[in-house]
């Protein structure tokens, strides 16, 4: 028995772990208790890390699918290669770059190899079609972040350990332990908050698990945040108590298109009160501190940019932005926007070609993905390199993604299970895992509540003939560029190759010795993480990136996109709209191989107010049919009053395969996949998918 450090990369709460390790397998899992950040916090999806690293089910070796039989057999590496720089090589030698399409999933932002090698490999196979997990979530945080401050990563995190109003919507971090808020522990931090005198408000559709302890819920409709937002900012200049720092630009153009919405119009979208939408924007703006925060239910939503504009108009008008106890930039020891790692965003600089959408961040919606793929003519998708991700389950109309992929020329993934997109391919590559790898967190320590450093080195030694996700990277993008014409000088290619031989640990080394913080030495002698200290404020306006150094209060963009708010008509009554919902035990589409988390009740369901079904005639248990314009399942219905009369939840991030006889498929649980409801043609300005609030019939 031997005890090693570890960290979880399951979520973006990066909890440093304990293990006991007995004959090279996971014995025992517990939350370290000296980590500065997670203190030593864990959920159940870091009790099954273990299950990941040891799952017979698991990929260690590439496959290849023969397309006639559809047999999976194991190859070698050096055939794996050659086989998908070959079959992307002739797509692109015939049909031009953009005959080739990349989607990024969202395992990618939690692997240091691929944050370090796998933008390096996008660069390289140099198509315009990239698509990401990102337009199915947060795509509108980093447009308003890129609006307004001038960069899409600078995203102000609330102060959750100091605050004494927090108003949350469309976050569930009791489940979800957060989201661009690395807040390991929550629950514990919040009853600090509370114990504090402080305050936390939820506005949702469903009483979540975070509504249930929350100081205050309402109850509010589907997409209807935008309506209270616009109400709460309005009623600071009614009140006269907006404010905007020196270095703010356009507040009369604020206050002028915030005007006409009232909160009697927001009551009459949201079902929550008007007194009461007042009361709540009184009591955080004459708090000591206080912060606004929106996430998932607020940005996969048709305003999701308005949403995030109008947070952070409340804090930054309130006087909390940048400020103890409000929302505030993080001081990472690697700086990922001062070092230049990520570039500053942008919007409309191309479209796509079938439905001209605007990229935004240099990414197409992958809403727009299926399409791409079907509509022949010139700059049609043939090929697909999908990296960590499963978009047949996770992006709307999922179903008919999956039906587009069978058309594919050639398709390889790099992933470590065969699952519902994966199968589709012709050779899978699979990674080492998470225990295995040395790992710096690139982005969630930019995004913690606490900032703090730390570097875990590998638990695991790689297995024998094993790839890391980074060496799989290097490989794709030198014997890819190697055999498109035409061929890029020599000059270039060598210089490609000095770039990816440069290991993920050796380039965090390099980037802490840039900043003035810890160097990878001092990380290496406290693998548990060093304590930088809380947010810090006055980083305004020195940090921002944005012209002259100002913050645009007013975006044109959004602006525009206020008229388009504006022509919405309110609600009709007998309307049911679907919403999602995440589970402790979930994580995203995968991790349901582990018995650990999938045994216990059902929650698979469709969760519906007794209201809803009776007016139906429907008995809780009764097998449903849930339609919306794109599609239809059948799923079981469970009767709740957890849920807003007219509004009805399924999980995300479900409808298995259900034949695990195929080498390596996942293990399917019971339920169906929203994403075969959700609507492709539903979409926010930054071209983020609207998941939520989909119309729908039950019966
Ligand atoms: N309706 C609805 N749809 C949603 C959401 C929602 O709330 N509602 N949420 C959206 C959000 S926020 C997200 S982030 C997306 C997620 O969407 P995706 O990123 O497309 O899907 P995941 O389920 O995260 O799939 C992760 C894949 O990565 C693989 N994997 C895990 N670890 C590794 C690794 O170390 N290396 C490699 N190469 N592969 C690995 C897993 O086997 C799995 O196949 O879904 C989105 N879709
Ligand atoms: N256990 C677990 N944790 C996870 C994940 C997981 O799959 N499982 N996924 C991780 C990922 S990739 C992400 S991005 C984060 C997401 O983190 P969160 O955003 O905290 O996660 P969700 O549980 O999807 O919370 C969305 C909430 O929005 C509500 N909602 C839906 N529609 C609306 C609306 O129109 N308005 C309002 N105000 N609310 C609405 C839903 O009821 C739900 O409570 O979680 C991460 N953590
Ligand atoms: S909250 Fe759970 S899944 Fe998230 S990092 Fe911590 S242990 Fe892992
Ligand atoms: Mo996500």
């Amino acid at each position: 028995m031997e005890k090693r450090l570890a960290v979880c990369n399951l979520c973006e709460a990066i909890c440093g772990l304990e293990l006991t390790i007995d004959d090279g397998r996971v014995a025992g899992v517990r939350g370290n208790p000296e980590d500065p950040l997670s203190r030593g916090h864990i959920c159940p999806k870091g009790v099954a890390i273990g299950d990941v690293h040891a799952d017979p089910d698991r990929l260690r070796r590439p496959v290849r699918r023969d397309r006639a039989t559809g047999a999976w057999t194991e190859i070698g590496w050096d055939e794996a290669f050659d086989l998908v720089a070959d079959g992307f090589a002739r797509v692109v030698n015939e049909h031009g770059r953009d005959a080739l399409g990349i989607y990024l999933g969202n395992p990618n932002v939690h692997s240091l190899g691929s944050m370090t090698h796998g933008t390096a490999l996008v660069k390289a196979l140099r198509t315009p079609n990239t698509f990401s997990a990102t337009s199915v979530d947060q795509l509108p945080h980093q447009l308003v972040a890129y609006l307004m401050f001038g960069h899409q990563l600078m995203l102000p995190i609330p102060d959750i350990d100091r605050t004494s109003y927090f108003l949350v919507l469309g976050g569930n971090p009791m489940a979800s332990n957060g989201s661009l808020m690395t807040v390991p522990d929550f629950p514990a931090r919040l009853r600090e908050l509370k114990a504090r005198g402080g305050r936390m408000v939820v506005f949702d559709p469903r009483r979540t698990e975070t509504a249930k302890v929350a100081s205050e819920h309402h109850f509010l409709r589907p997409g209807s945040d935008p309506w209270v937002l616009l109400a709460m900012v309005r009623q600071l200049f009614v009140d006269g108590v907006a404010t905007a720092p020196s270095y703010g630009v356009g507040l009369a153009a604020v206050e002028e298109a915030v005007a006409p919405f009232t909160p009697e119009l927001a009551e009459q979208h949201s079902g929550v009160p008007a007194a009461a939408i007042v009361r709540v924007v009184r009591e955080l703006a004459a708090a000591d501190c206080g912060v606004a925060y929106g996430r998932i239910g607020v940005s996969t939503a048709a305003f999701g940019s308005v949403c995030q504009w109008a947070i952070n108009l409340l804090n930054l008008l309130t006087g909390n932005l940048d400020r103890e106890g409000g929302a505030m930039l993080t001081s990472p020891a690697i700086d990922v926007v001062g070092t230049g790692l990520v570039g500053r965003g942008g919007h409309g600089r191309r479209h796509s070609r079938v439905r001209g959408l605007p990229e935004t961040s240099s990414e197409l919606p992958v809403a727009a993905l299926r399409e791409e793929i079907e509509t022949p003519g010139e700059g049609q998708i043939r090929a697909l390199l999908t990296l960590s991700g499963n978009p047949v389950l996770s992006t709307p109309d999922g179903g008919g993604l999956d039906r587009a992929l069978e058309g594919l020329e050639f398709m390889a993934a790099v992933d470590i299970y065969l699952n519902e997109t994966t199968r589709h391919a012709d050779v899978v590559l699979p990674p080492t895992t998470a225990l295995e790898r040395d790992h710096y967190d690139l982005i969630f320590h930019a995004l913690a509540v606490r900032n703090t450093a730390r570097f875990t080195p590998a638990v695991f030694p790689k297995e024998r003939d094993t790839r890391h996700d980074w060496q799989i990277y290097r490989e794709l993008a030198l014997r890819v560029t190697d055999r498109i014409r035409p061929r890029r000088p020599l000059a270039d290619r060598l210089k490609l190759r000095l770039r990816m031989s440069v290991s993920p640990t050796r380039m965090v080394q390099l980037l802490l010795a840039r900043g003035d913080g810890p160097t990878l030495t001092q990380l290496r002698r406290k693998p548990e993480g060093v304590d930088l200290g809380p947010l810090r404020p006055g980083q305004l306006p020195g940090r921002l990136r944005s012209k002259e150094r100002r913050i645009d209060l007013a975006p044109e963009l959004v602006l525009k996109d206020l008229a388009r708010l504006g022509d919405v008509a309110p609600p009709q009554d007998d309307e049911l709209l679907l919403i999602g919902r995440r589970h402790k035990q979930d994580c995203n589409s995968w991790m349901h191989n582990t018995e650990r988390l999938t045994k216990g009740r059902p929650r698979h369901q469709l969760l519906m107010h007794p209201d809803d079904l009776a007016a139906r005639g429907l008995a809780d248990g009764a097998t449903v049919t849930v339609a919306s314009r794109v599609g239809s399942v059948e799923v079981d219905v469970l009767a709740t009053d957890d849920m807003m009369r007219g509004v009805v939840s399924l999980p995300h991030g479900y409808g298995h395969a259900k034949d695990g006889t195929r080498l390596g498929v996942a293990r399917g649980v019971p339920g169906v996949s929203i994403n075969d409801l959700t609507d492709p043609e539903r979409l926010d300005v930054s071209g983020n998918a609207a998941l939520s609030g989909v119309p729908v019939t039950v019966r």
